[in-house]
């Protein structure tokens, strides 16, 4: 048994919860809660960075980040099925993936300024400054997003990335850049597992 260590809201945790839905792994993996506030959680011991997610191998060994999680997955599944095998589609894929992880590091940036600095000190050029990141890799992406109906790497980074923008609304994307309303639809009709790890109660 393996063990995946995410809370449901984490997006880079839902890309390895998808990934492990779509390629038929859930019944290896066992997933338990993670907490990277307390001094000395588990979390913290399994990762020094204290980042979500960590997968701990049958074995015990610890693997991190979400990347490195799903190369594990597509091995497990036997290869070529999140990480195309030919190799101008990988590198598409995995520079999807870099794009929406960026995304992700901004917007979550964006929520501890909020839940880590007292109000006083929320300095709005940097939350500019992380949220132009946002906006120019949107629009960089509803001009060329990856097939919708090709689940792998980027296109799983890039739902989870648009899942959460939905519940935080660092930016508000459906409304700069709708293209991608229809990529979204596309995707999780390609892609069940996206619907199926929506956090419960976002
Ligand atoms: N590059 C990492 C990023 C993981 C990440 O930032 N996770 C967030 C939760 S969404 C986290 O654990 N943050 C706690 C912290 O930064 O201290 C990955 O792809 O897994």
């Amino acid at each position: 048994m393996m063990i995946l260590r995410t809370t449901d809201t984490s997006p880079f945790g839902r890309k390895a919860r998808m990934g492990a839905l779509h390629l038929g792994l859930m019944d290896r993996i066992a997933i338990e809660p993670a907490d990277a506030l307390e001094e000395g959680s588990a979390l913290r011991r399994e990762n020094p960075l204290g980042k979500m997610p960590v997968l701990t191998l049958a074995d015990g060994r610890r693997i991190y980040d979400s990347r490195v999680i799903l190369e594990h997955f597509d091995h497990l599944a036997g290869g070529g099925r999140l990480l195309p095998l030919d190799w101008d589609a990988r590198l598409a894929a995995l520079t999807a993936q870099a794009l929406a992880d960026g995304v992700m590091d901004a917007a979550v940036l964006i929520v501890y300024e909020g839940r880590h600095r007292p109000a006083e000190l929320h300095h709005k050029p940097w939350l500019d400054y992380q949220r132009g990141k946002i906006e120019r890799a949107l629009a960089r992406l509803a001009l060329a997003p990856p097939d919708p109906r090709e689940v792998n790497v980027g296109t799983i980074a890039t739902a989870c990335m648009l899942g959460y923008l939905d519940w935080r609304k660092q930016v508000d994307w459906r409304s700069t850049t709708p293209a991608l309303i229809d990529w979204l639809i596309s995707f999780r009709a390609a892609a069940p597992a996206f619907d199926a790890t929506e956090a419960s109660g976002t």
